[in-house]
């Protein structure tokens, strides 16, 4: 079984922090795990806007505070996002992440994140190479 808290991650290689400064995620569970996803406590800074485009992976996310909005950019369709709120990208949406507040959601990726990505420019993360 594995067993960590959010304070042994904090200041680890396990909290990474996006080049833009729009995000920081403290990842629980990655790749090494070996349990098929990975799992993120992740918090949006207020008054940020993130482009995001997960073309190799599908992301749950649920949002247990504040808020903000995603605008799904092929669909001209905007959601709104408040804690209690929980949205799957089960298509590999692109999208812009809004944060009208700070934002904290927990997140989980399938396939894992190795641990260490960062957004890529078009918005989206490496795919894992093959034996990973
Ligand atoms: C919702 C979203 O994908 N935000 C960007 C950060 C990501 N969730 C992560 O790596 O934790």
């Amino acid at each position: 079984m594995i067993v960590r808290k959010l304070n042994e991650i904090i200041e680890t290689e396990r909290e990474v922090f996006a080049s833009n400064g729009n995000w920081r995620s403290r990842r629980f569970l990655s790749e090494s795990d070996r349990m098929g996803f990975s799992l993120h406590d992740t918090t949006i800074f207020a008054g940020t806007k993130t482009l995001i485009h997960y073309k190799h992976h599908v992301e749950a996310v649920y949002c247990v505070e504040g808020s903000g909005h995603v605008e799904l950019i092929d669909e001209d369709r905007v959601i709104p996002v408040s804690a209690g709120t929980m949205y799957a990208l089960n298509q590999h949406e692109k999208h812009y992440l809004v944060a009208d507040t700070e934002m904290r959601i927990i997140c989980v990726f399938n396939p894992p994140l190795s641990g260490t990505e960062v957004h890529r420019e078009d918005g989206s993360y490496a795919e894992l190479a093959d034996g990973d």
